[in-house]
């Protein structure tokens, strides 16, 4: 299969995150998709090729206006405060707060829209997410025009950017981006299986409301993990989207047996649904070294997700997620690629 890649992806390098109450060195790091990239020529997937530019509507087909704008301005915002570069909010938005009027201050923006301290907004950051969202564009675009299969290296990562808010490593959510530039294109239902660690909650909650858009997520139980506010098992979806949303969440040190009979009721639930593309959220942070995860995955469980999924024989988008062990991740997102093309 053909793979979509940018080397503006580099322009966004995080200074770090507040993580267990102390600030750190970033997880989320360009290196992530340097190596994924040659694990990708290793082992001769297919042709690379650079994004094509989209419409700026594109994106805001799926997200808020007013949050595009920040994730533009905020770094330029905050450098003119004599801040050091990486703009991070260390105020929320709570429940009861104003919604409806937006502070002029870039505090107040960076409150109203983010939702955690571990997603800095560098200067140079809008042109990888922007790139990040064109990888995701120019892989839909291939799949409508009858590709079988395309994997589109996406970095910075979307899963967890909702239509108004944005963290966790995201800022625009590149693969329901990509899933409504589908339906634009002619396709009549989209199937996103979420298989990060972590659950997608961007995701869910951009199509919580929609039966055009099936989500079907595995991921570490809010109980235990981030995001902590969304994923649960009672969450089925709402008005015209009731049924089309399933959580799957399962106990940190979830091995193949547990992870592996999850991904089999995902694929049924899918399966059933008929979608016309499947779009994989592509997260390999549920290896066993992954250092920020607790799910028990080896090298060839990737290689068993990738024949599962190509078992449900339909167009397929692979959008990249998360995945922290850095050494490894190519050759876990790459198994899931090699184990599809069987
Ligand atoms: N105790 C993705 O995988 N916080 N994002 C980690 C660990 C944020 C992960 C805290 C994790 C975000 C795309
Ligand atoms: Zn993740």
């Amino acid at each position: 299969m053909e793979t979509i890649f940018s080397a503006d992806h580099a322009l966004h390098a995080s200074p770090g995150e507040l993580i267990s109450g102390e600030f750190s060195p970033a997880f989320e790091k360009p290196e992530r998709a340097e190596i994924i990239l040659a694990r990708v020529k290793e082992v001769r997937l297919g042709a690379v090729r650079a994004p094509d530019r989209f419409p700026r509507e594109a994106i805001t087909r799926i997200h808020d206006a007013r949050m595009v704008d920040l994730l533009e301005t905020a770094a330029a915002d905050w450098a003119a405060l004599g801040r050091k570069d990486g703009a991070f909010p260390y105020t929320f938005a709570a429940d009861g707060m104003r919604a409806d009027r937006l502070s002029k201050n870039v505090e107040g923006r960076l409150a109203r829209y983010c939702f955690d301290a571990g997603t800095p907004i560098t200067k140079t950051s809008w042109q990888a997410i922007r790139s990040s969202a064109d990888v995701a564009l120019t892989g839909a675009k291939a799949i409508t025009e009858g590709a079988p299969a395309i994997f589109s290296l996406c970095r910075p990562p979307g899963h967890h950017a909702g239509s108004n808010h944005y963290g966790g490593y995201c800022f625009l959510n590149n693969a329901a981006i990509a899933a409504q530039a589908l339906l634009d294109g002619g396709a009549k239902r989209v199937a996103i299986l979420d298989v990060d660690y972590h659950h997608g909650n961007g995701t869910q909650h951009i199509f919580y409301d929609r039966s055009d858009v099936l989500v079907v997520n595995i991921h570490a139980t809010p109980d235990q993990e981030f995001p902590y506010l969304l994923g649960f098992d009672d969450e089925p979806g709402r008005g015209a989207g009731e049924g089309f949303n399933l959580n799957l969440p399962l106990p940190w040190g979830s091995g193949w047996e547990e992870w592996g009979a999850a991904l089999e009721t995902g694929c049924r639930r899918v399966e059933e649904y008929g979608p016309d593309v499947v779009l994989v959220s592509l997260g390999v942070d549920t290896y066993k070294k992954d250092p920020i995860s607790h799910f028990k995955l080896d090298h060839d469980d990737f290689i068993r997700i990738g024949e599962r999924v190509a078992k449900l024989r339909r167009p397929t988008l692979f959008v990249m997620e998360g995945g922290y062990a850095v050494v490894e991740i190519g050759i876990n997102a790459v198994n899931v690629l090699t184990g599809f093309e069987g």
